[in-house]
């Protein structure tokens, strides 16, 4: 008589793995089947639809309208709004109306956080994020990211203005990216370690392939627009004199913060965007990409800095704050403050 509880070794094998979805992954990781648990386990699955949708859409470039090119808007950054990012924007958005969980998002594209107002007397959560990260990319079919950070809101925000934002990063209880790249591949962490899935289209889950990643304490790899060689401070050039100086360091730099950080995650090494001449806190926002990253890779075992102060205890003045970023391998990011604090 065929046991039909258990299947070969190896067919059990790739059952169990295909078992291991998002959601499933993240009651696991709690331990724990309470309210809370669930409450994420439901969030982060409502993150996979928006980062799958989004996938969706950017497989069919070229095929399909207002998936390349731009809208002719600007954003609040003052940056060209390319189609992609107001189509992620609002993917996002509509991901999490009706769902009852996030009463407010924040985004690179919104100047304000948006609100669902059915969600609020009960949604607790607040979801900041830069929908497309690395959107120059688009059109020329390179990597491109989503960043997410998911925080608790406190008190009652009476004035809409959600300035229980403004505070440090330490203030999030989840982070990660999704990577739109050769597959989709989505990282999280709510606070237990850092965890790696593969989007399967065929079944359209998310499906476990690492988990506790750690990222090695030291790396090859130096991750920087030296286009901007000359905008910055001496201390900076003395350390990629320094770098170019090292044998066997390799520079890689795709235009995509969440591409250049994956690599690190599992290679180790250092990304950098410093200030330069006029814009001394960098480019990079704080709340939805620096931030997140920042509790990440700490996540991981590695290190996110400014140069001189932990990243995740910088507080923001504002919702789109942009801050310096030196992260990655906790022994490279220690080489980098060494010139930078001379
Ligand atoms: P630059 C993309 O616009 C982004 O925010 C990050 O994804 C990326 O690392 C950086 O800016 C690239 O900026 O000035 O080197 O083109």
């Amino acid at each position: 008589m065929t046991d039909s509880t258990r299947l070969n070794p190896a067919d059990e094998i790739a059952l169990g793995r295909d078992f291991m979805t998002l959601s499933q992954h993240v009651l696991s990781n709690f331990g724990t089947f309470s309210a809370e648990a669930y409450d994420l386990s439901a969030l982060m699955s409502r993150i996979g639809l928006a980062g799958k949708t989004i996938a969706r859409h950017l497989s069919l470039a070229g095929l399909l309208e207002n998936v390349l090119g731009v809208t002719g808007e600007t954003n609040v950054q003052g940056e060209a709004v390319k189609n992609m990012d107001h189509y992620a924007n609002r993917v996002f958005l509509r991901a999490f109306e009706q769902s009852g969980l996030v009463c407010r998002l924040a985004s690179e594209e919104m100047e304000k956080p948006y609100y669902i107002p059915e969600n609020c007397p009960i949604g607790r959560y607040t979801l900041l994020y830069d929908p497309i990260d690395g959107s120059s990319n688009i059109d020329v079919n390179l990597a491109i990211g989503s960043i997410f950070s998911i925080r608790q809101q406190e008190g009652d925000d009476e004035n809409g203005e959600a300035e229980d934002l403004l505070q440090s990063g330490r203030k999030q209880i989840g982070a990660g990216y999704i990577l739109y790249g050769t597959s989709t591949m989505l990282v999280y962490s709510l606070g237990k370690g850092v965890h790696a899935f593969t989007l399967d289209p065929s079944i359209g889950e998310f499906i476990l392939f690492q988990e506790n990643i750690h990222i090695p304490d030291s790396g090859s790899t130096y991750s920087v627009n030296e286009g901007n060689f000359w905008q910055w401070e001496e201390s900076m050039r003395e350390y990629i004199r320094y770098i170019h100086r090292q044998k066997g360091f390799s520079a890689r730099y795709s235009g995509a913060l969440v591409a250049d950080i994956h690599r690190i995650l599992f290679q180790g090494g250092v990304f950098l965007y410093p200030g330069t001449i006029g814009h001394e806190d960098g480019k990079l926002r704080l709340l939805y990409e620096s931030a997140p990253l920042a509790f990440l890779i700490e996540q991981a075992g590695g290190r996110a800095s400014t140069g001189t102060q932990d990243i995740l205890d910088v507080v923001p003045t504002k919702l789109h704050s942009r801050t310096p970023l030196i992260i990655g391998s906790k022994e490279n990011v220690k080489v980098v403050e060494s010139f930078l604090n001379k």
